[in-house]
């Protein structure tokens, strides 16, 4: 029986998500990039205006898996660039498309549901 290659990835992402990595601390995100802690963004909100971007710093020791949603649950937006999930492992960095439509927006990890941002695009 063959099984699909995701299902042999999946324990290890989930290990990464809920388990630390071994290792020196992570350097802490420059501002104005949006760090993450175990469980948490390590702010609430951040504003932009339209056409910038913004960057998230994984400084923590767990997997987060990120994206336009709320609670964990991912929801895609119109217009959201973070509509397409991004894994980020311990150090990784991920700068999202430019945020084209004035709006309000939410991002969350979708392993850690108490893990939500709220994205403010100004015109
Ligand atoms: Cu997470």
């Amino acid at each position: 029986m063959r099984v699909p290659r995701v299902l042999l990835a999946l324990p290890l992402i989930l290990a990464g998500a809920l388990l630390p990595a071994i290792g020196p601390e992570p350097a802490t995100a420059p501002a104005p990039a949006v760090g993450m802690a175990h469980l948490t963004f390590t702010r609430d909100t951040i504003t932009v205006r339209v056409g910038e971007t913004v960057t998230f710093v994984n400084d923590s020791r767990f997997v987060h898996i990120i994206g336009s949603g709320r609670d964990g649950v991912s929801s895609p937006h119109q217009g959201d660039p973070t509509n397409d999930l991004k894994m980020l492992e311990t150090k990784a960095t991920y700068i999202t498309g430019r945020w084209n439509y004035p709006g309000t927006y939410h991002v969350t990890c979708t392993v850690h549901p108490a893990m939500n941002i709220t994205v403010i695009v100004t015109p």
